[in-house]
């Protein structure tokens, strides 16, 4: 897929991907707005998108839930570039959303997983994500691969409104190309992470907290703890924890921070401070080699070093693996979580 887009390789498997895009390119790249609409962890990946978009397109970009957005009376225009992402491609939310769009004359691209689907036939043109079934209800591949599609659909945009710079475009094509081998490195803390859930299973409450292309990822852990392991937890970008979450913090309270080394790690490590100050019991996704944050978490799980562009498509791992363990140990069926569809069609 990289090398098709480098231009290099008309590949099929390049085509499948990004040739969604090819007859709605010029609308995508002078769209005034890109509107995001997704529910649950399809929003999230969209939140993700949103950075995405902004920081290598520079094209606005809002990001809704679709289960609010079809009920409210948005200003849409002709020139907004609608993005619905789905897993199922049946969310009767995320459908009833395309339709509005559609209805003021935007163009609605979607980015589902399953080919054929309601989502995929009512949208003017999409990608596929092609992530396979999700065998349980709870989205966890579908999410990675959401990302990945839509981090190549903002490198391309940048690359072609002029925005992203050639040598950065082939730089983060690179790294994408590694991605694959470092999530398979990433997954080898299983055991680590599986430990880790057998001291935190019987927590009442989690907070999850990260800062930029992570705060997204903070969303994500949290939604999983709670479809899986019935555990309330919330999600906060770490620098407003100031503005509330704190009052919660005691030696009760499980924190997981996602502070990796990027442009807002001096940041994060302040917010672990502060955390353990009031001691909290830290749990933190680092890079690999990073010495400082070890020092004061009470748990640290590495990942490898990425592009912090990229850096929710290992970051997430670790979370999902926390959710799914602490689930497990719990007794809860982790493929049919109570109360939840698989495709929420009403
Ligand atoms: C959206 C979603 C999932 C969640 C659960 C309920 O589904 O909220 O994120 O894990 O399955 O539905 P979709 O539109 O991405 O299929």
């Amino acid at each position: 897929i990289a090398d098709c887009m480098r231009g290099r390789l008309d590949a099929q498997a390049g085509r499948l991907i990004v040739g969604g895009l090819r007859d709605y390119i010029n609308k995508f790249q002078n769209a005034d707005r890109i509107i995001i609409i997704a529910c649950g962890t399809s929003w999230h990946a969209g939140l993700v998108a949103e950075y995405l978009f902004e920081e290598f397109a520079r094209i606005p970009v809002e990001v809704e839930y679709a289960s609010e957005f079809r009920y409210r009376n948005p200003v849409i225009n002709e020139g907004d570039f609608v993005i619905a992402i789905s897993q199922s491609g049946e969310t009767a939310d995320t459908l009833a959303a395309i339709e509005l769009a559609k209805s003021k004359g935007a163009t609605i691209f979607g980015v589902c997983n399953v080919v054929g689907s309601s989502i995929a036939r009512a949208t003017h043109a999409g990608s596929y994500t092609h992530a396979g079934p999700e065998i349980g209800v709870a989205s966890t591949k579908a999410f990675t691969a959401q990302i990945s599609v839509l981090t190549m659909m903002a490198l391309m945009l940048g690359y072609q409104r002029g925005t992203l710079a050639e040598s950065k475009y082939m730089q983060l094509l690179n790294e994408l190309e590694a991605i694959p081998a470092k999530v398979e490195k990433a997954l080898e803390s299983n055991a680590q992470i599986e430990y880790i859930a057998s001291q935190y299973k019987d927590a009442r409450n989690f907070l999850y907290l990260g800062r930029g292309y992570n705060f997204p990822v903070a969303l994500e852990g949290a939604l999983k703890l709670k479809e899986i392991s019935y555990i309330h937890a919330e999600g906060y970008p770490a620098a407003e924890m100031k503005h509330g979450p704190i009052a919660l913090i005691d030696e009760e309270m499980p924190v997981v921070f996602i502070a990796t080394k990027d442009s807002s790690y001096e940041k994060i490590v302040s917010n672990i401070q502060e955390v353990k100050a009031r001691k909290g019991k830290i749990i933190a996704v680092v890079t690999e080699g990073d010495t400082s944050v070890k020092s004061m978490a009470d748990h640290v799980i590495e990942i490898p070093a990425t592009h912090e562009a990229l850096v929710p498509l290992l970051s997430v791992i670790p979370l999902q693996l926390l959710s799914y363990h602490i689930a497990v140990m719990r007794g809860c069926n982790v493929d049919q979580p109570r109360n939840l569809a698989k495709s929420v069609t009403v």
